[in-house]
C-alpha cells in the first residue's frame, strides 16, 4: 500500500497541464477549463496504419485508425479523460457507468487516476473477460446486472440521478467531446478530410463525436471537406438499420450488443448529413474480418471492432464501393481484450511441444521439406 501521507502530498501541480494526451493536444477545442485539473493517461495520438492489402481489395486508399492502441485498450480513453477532468474539476466523489465492456475498463483506469470511485453496471455474463479483469484491477465496484446493457445504461441514468454519483456514459456530452479528437488527427495527419470515415456502431456515440469532429474542423477551415460517414452494426444488434429498437439484442460482437442506442438521434444525423450509410454484417463477416485484419495487417482488434472492415469487405463484394476513394476505418479496441471470442473459431490452441532440439524444431516447422 502506499503511505496515506504520500497521498495527502500529491502534487496538485503535475495535473494542470501534463504534456501528453488529448487535451494536451486539443485543450483549445475541448470544454475544460484552466481550472479543471486534467486527468489524462495519455490518450490519443494513435497511428493510422496504411492497409496495403485493404486498399489492394478494394481499389482505394484505404487507412486504419488503431484505437486498440489508446491506454485502456480503447477509444473510449479519449472522451474519458475530458469526462473525469471536469468530474474532478466539480469535486465529483463517484462516478457511475452501463458498459458492455469498455466504457466501464476506460471509466474505471481515469476514476483510479483522479482518486474517484467508480461503479459499473454490466450485463451479467456478456462481458469479454479482459475488459472485466480491467475494471476490477482499476478497483471499480463491479455490479452484474441480469439484464441487457440497455437495460443497465437505464439504471445507471436513475442512479446517477438520485444519488451523488456522475454519470459517464456517452450521454454525458464531455465523452463525445473527447471522441471527437479521433476525427481531428486524421485530418492532421492525413492533410485533409477522407472521402468515406468507416466505424462501428453499437451506443452511436463515437460515429456522432467523428461527425462533431469533421465538421467543425471544416468549420475552421482545417479541412477542405467532410467524409460521408458510414456506420456499420451486427445483424443481431442493428437498431438503426431496421429503425426500431431490438429487445433482445444478440451478437458475438458483445461490444456492439445494444438495441436502443442513446445517441441514435444524432448517429442518423450524422448519416444523412454527411451523405453516408448505416448497415449490417454477420458475426460470420465480423470474425471473418477480424481475422483478415490479424493476418494480412498485423493488427489484432475485438470482433466489435472489426465491424467497419467487415462492412467494407461485403460492400466491396456486392460492387457497392467505387475505385479511388480515400477511406479512413476506425478499429476501435484492442484484440487481447477478448481472446476467447479471437480463439473460438480455432479450436483448441494448436501448438506442438517438441524436445529442445534443433532438428526437432526444423521438422516441425516444415523447414526441412
Ligand atoms: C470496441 O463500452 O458501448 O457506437 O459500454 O467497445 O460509440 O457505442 C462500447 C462500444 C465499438 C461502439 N467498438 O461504439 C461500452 C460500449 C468497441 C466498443 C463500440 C464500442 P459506440
Amino acid at each position: 500500500m502506499i503511505p496515506e501521507s504520500f497521498i495527502a502530498d500529491r502534487p496538485t501541480s503535475l495535473r494542470r497541464r501534463p504534456g501528453y494526451g488529448v487535451i494536451a493536444r486539443y485543450r483549445d477545442w475541448l470544454p475544460v477549463s484552466e481550472s479543471d485539473p486534467v486527468i489524462s493517461l495519455g490518450e490519443g495520438s494513435t497511428p493510422l496504419v496504411a492497409a496495403e492489402k485493404l486498399s489492394e481489395i478494394l481499389h482505394c486508399e484505404t487507412w486504419i485508425k488503431v484505437e486498440g492502441a489508446n491506454p485502456t485498450g480503447s477509444f473510449k480513453d479519449r472522451g474519458m479523460t475530458v469526462a473525469l477532468s471536469v468530474a474532478a474539476g466539480q469535486a465529483v466523489q463517484a462516478v457511475v457507468c452501463a458498459s458492455t465492456g469498455n466504457t466501464s475498463a476506460s471509466a474505471a483506469a481515469y476514476a483510479a487516476k483522479a482518486g474517484l470511485s467508480t461503479i459499473v453496471l454490466l450485463p451479467a455474463g456478456r462481458i469479454a473477460t479482459g475488459k472485466l479483469a480491467q475494471a476490477i484491477v482499476h478497483g471499480a465496484k463491479v455490479v452484474q446486472i441480469d439484464a441487457n446493457f440497455d437495460d443497465c445504461l437505464e439504471l445507471a441514468r436513475k442512479l446517477a440521478h438520485e444519488y451523488p454519483v456522475a454519470l459517464v456514459n456517452s450521454v454525458n456530452p464531455n465523452r463525445i467531446e473527447g471522441q471527437k479528437t479521433a476525427a481531428f488527427e486524421v485530418i492532421d495527419e492525413l492533410g485533409d478530410a477522407p472521402e468515406v470515415h468507416v466505424v462501428p456502431v453499437g451506443n452511436a456515440g463515437n460515429i456522432s463525436a467523428y461527425w462533431r469532429g469533421y465538421t467543425q474542423y471544416m468549420s475552421a477551415g482545417k479541412a477542405t471537406r467532410t467524409p460521408r460517414m458510414w456506420g456499420f452494426q451486427a445483424d443481431g444488434a442493428a437498431p438503426l438499420v431496421l429503425g426500431h429498437p431490438v429487445l433482445q439484442p444478440e451478437t458475438v460482437a458483445t461490444a456492439i450488443r445494444i438495441g436502443n442506442p442513446a445517441s441514435a438521434e444524432q448517429a442518423l444525423a450524422a448519416r444523412d448529413e454527411s451523405g453516408g450509410l448505416i448497415e449490417a454484417v454477420s458475426d460470420q463477416q465480423i470474425l471473418d474480418a477480424q481475422a483478415f485484419l490479424a493476418r494480412e495487417e498485423g493488427i489484432f482488434v475485438e470482433p466489435a471492432s472489426a465491424a467497419g472492415v467487415a462492412g467494407l469487405l461485403a460492400k466491396q463484394q456486392r460492387g457497392e464501393i467505387e475505385s479511388g476513394l480515400k477511406i479512413a476505418v476506425t478499429v476501435t479496441g484492442h484484440g487481447l481484450k477478448d481472446i476467447d471470442a479471437a480463439l473460438s473459431r480455432l479450436g483448441p490452441i494448436h501448438a506442438e511441444v517438441v524436445t529442445a532440439d534443433l532438428l526437432a524444431v526444423a521438422t516441425v516447422c516444415g523447414l526441412l521439406d
